[in-house]
């Protein structure tokens, strides 16, 4: 039987199980990154675990997130990050030098490599056809010191393009539809596998804007095939050499297909504030827009601005809309300027920023209270944008501008038939993708040999060894979709802690009820309830960490979006799975026991656990962990089993 393309690559990387749906199996990572906001415990476990050096073919740390270095805390885990970089051997991208993972697909991005990040949009570079994986901090420490990295043999989608896009509808309507017909947790335990004649019709940009957003769909990853587009874009690059042919085998077998056919796409937006509320942009004309944003790891690239610029050339846009450019790296900010597309755009009335995450967190252009903003980002749960209420709608660089050229949201189609002269924009590659060349430091030859930790750094916390009796209290119920924004939101407030557990842990729930931390650290143990897809969005383990901290012991939910189930492995929070009824008739205040010897029976492989509550009726809740899983949990997480493992001789942390 033929193999998919995901197969091939994880069949080349595997080092235990088999690739079997649903399995556990183990794979050789062969490129790491990280960015500044997970990095800072990213290079503490590894330092914890003992590990002196990277071993990985490639790991690279960014500093992406928060450039703006408000605080010296945030400068401080910059400086960190430089030293570690230097230290252990990674390469070390500068503040302002762009997002990880647009400076990783200019730079790094390789077909047929593996790549972990602790980054939920890693997936981005499967545009070009790398195996690409967003994960927590403390997997990636473990996987550059030369571990496995686990997953869940993941089902193989394919997602069979057709047609071409027609005029003013662009690759992010592609992700757009996906994210319409799946919703955010359409993509858990799957990964996508775009095939057919259509992917011919995009370009590697294009393609990297839908692996992107596959993140939002809840995915493992998406990843293209390749070809000449790939090995055109790497010469581009500079990095012609890098090139590799991968195809699925024409008889691959998959376990499920869906078609879209690029000629049918329109137009689309995501309403507020889930990136699946999408609906065409014609169904919402007319609604006036405050703020403009194009930027981000989806649309920040040369190739989205550039579209951006051409439309506002000798264009101004609405006095009472503002637009801010935040470009992905430095490195297309550059060529912009250059090119003279920079001066376009100010002068159309753009406001121009730095290569940053920024305002993607709620860092810098805050939406005004009461007002509309048009993002070209992948998320827009409530409250990201740094102000509770806002209305943050998701689209394409060109929907975006026209909504900055009319003040309104308008299809731009209609607009082009207003102005006449309007045509849509479409972008030409550089012929050589140059600039920034100052901003990535070697880790042949690195600015410092030392750890170098300001006062904000601190350790990372350990946890007992799980006990034979969990008991306490239910301290929080939660609906469906709740995001690790919402557990650890990542406004610039509370970001500065990010290598500070102590204090990060007592903002930890704070924006669905700012009462919960105190209240956790007041009681002994307790646990959290859930609805649905519990923990989906970023990959930051600081939402399982935090918790542990305050003492929570684990999560009864519906179901787990899937890095952070596997973050509550790492930090030993027993995630059960419960059903619906169950959910409903659970109370926040409720007495929870978990009824069985809990460290035996996560031990010994059981399954189903009776769970009383207050004392008065029970119900069962379901463990879904490989035997690995179950190890580490009872340990107490991640980091206490590895270091149990080492310290009784039965492997290096690198084993793990
Ligand atoms: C995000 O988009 O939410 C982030 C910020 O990039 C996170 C990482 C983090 O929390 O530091 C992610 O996507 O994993
Ligand atoms: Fe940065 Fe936003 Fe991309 Fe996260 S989603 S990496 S915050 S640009």
């Amino acid at each position: 039987m033929g193999q998919t393309l995901t197969e091939k690559i994880l069949d080349d990387h595997l080092v235990e199980g088999e690739l079997e749906t649903g399995e556990e199996i183990g794979i050789e990572i062969d490129q790491v990154l990280t960015q500044d906001t997970t990095g800072t415990l990213v290079w503490l476990q590894f330092e914890a675990l003992g590990l002196d050096e990277v071993q990985t073919e490639l790991a690279a740390q960014y500093c992406d997130h928060q450039t703006y270095q408000f605080d010296f805390k945030n400068t401080d885990d910059h400086r960190f990050l430089r030293s570690a970089a230097g230290t252990f051997g990674a390469y070390f991208s500068r503040p302002g030098n762009g997002i990880c993972h647009n400076v990783h697909k200019e730079n790094f991005a390789a077909p047929g490599k593996t790549l972990l990040g602790s980054d939920s949009h890693t997936p981005t570079p499967g545009g070009l056809g790398q195996l690409a994986i967003g994960s927590g901090g403390l997997d990636v420490a473990v996987a550059m010191g030369g571990g496995a990295y686990y997953i869940e043999m993941p089902e193989v989608v394919n997602v069979r393009l057709e047609g071409e896009l027609p005029e003013w509808a662009t690759a992010k309507d592609v992700i757009l539809e996906m994210l319409r017909r799946l919703s955010v947790k359409g993509g858990v335990s799957k990964i996508f596998e775009y095939t057919g004649p259509g992917v011919e019709s995009l370009s590697v940009p294009e393609r990297t804007t839908i692996t992107n957003m596959g993140t939002e769909l809840g995915a493992t990853s998406s990843i293209f095939p390749t070809d000449e587009k790939t090995e055109d874009y790497l010469a581009r690059q500079g990095r012609e050499d890098e090139y590799v042919e991968l195809q699925p085998d024409e008889d691959a077998e998959y376990d499920d297909q869906l078609t879209i056919d690029l000629s049918d796409l329109e137009p689309l937006i995501a309403e507020p504030s889930m990136p699946d509320n999408v609906v065409p942009v014609s169904e919402v004309e007319g609604v006036d827009v405050d703020q403009v944003m194009i930027g981000s790891c989806t649309n920040g690239g040369y190739e989205d601005i550039l579209p951006a610029a051409k439309m506002l050339e000798d264009r101004s846009i609405q006095p009472d809309t503002e637009m801010i450019v935040a470009p992905g790296s430095k490195k297309a900010s550059e060529m912009l300027a250059r090119e003279g597309w920079t001066a376009e755009m100010m002068a159309a009335g753009v406001n121009y920023s730095e290569a940053t995450c920024g305002a993607c967190i709620g860092i810098g252009h805050v939406p005004g209270s009461d007002s509309v903003s048009l993002r070209t980002f992948n998320r827009n749960f409530e409250g990201r944008s740094g102000i509770e209420d806002d209305n943050v709608y998701l689209c394409s660089p060109e929907v975006a501008t026209a909504a900055a050229i009319k003040g309104e949201i308008v299809d731009p189609r209609n607009l082009a038939e207003e102005l006449d002269d309007l045509e849509a924009p479409g972008f030409e590659l550089p012929d050589q993708y140059e600039g920034a060349e100052n901003d990535i430091i070697t880790p042949d030859d690195p600015v410092d040999d030392d750890l170098v930790k300001g006062p904000n750094i601190g350790d990372v916390p350990l946890k007992d060894e799980l006990d034979a009796d969990l008991e306490g209290e239910a301290l929080l119920k939660m609906e469906d979709n709740i995001t690790t924004d919402h557990i650890i939101p990542a406004t610039q407030d509370i970001l500065m802690y990010r290598s500070n557990i102590p204090k990060l842990s007592e903002f930890t729930l704070s924006r669905v009820d700012d009462t919960f931390a105190q209240r956790a650290l007041d009681s002994d143990g307790g646990f959290l309830v859930a609805g649905e897809n519990y923990g989906q969005g970023s990959s930051r383990e600081h939402a399982a960490l935090c918790p542990m901290y305050l003492g929570i012991e684990g999560v009864l939910a519906q179901s787990f979006a899937r890095i952070h189930k596997a973050n509550l492995f790492n930090f030993g929070l027993l995630p059960l799975e419960i059903d619906e009824a169950d959910y409903e008739n659970i109370e926040q205040g409720d007495d929870i026991e978990v009824v069985d010897d809990v460290a035996e029976a996560v031990r010994s492989g059981q399954e189903e656990f009776t769970v009383r509550v207050n004392d008065d009726w029970e119900l069962t809740a379901t463990l879904d962990a490989s035997e690995r899983e179950r190890e580490i949990l009872a340990d107490g997480g991640k980091l206490s089993h590895t270091k149990k493992q080492a310290d009784s001789g039965s492997g290096a942390p690198a084993d793990d």
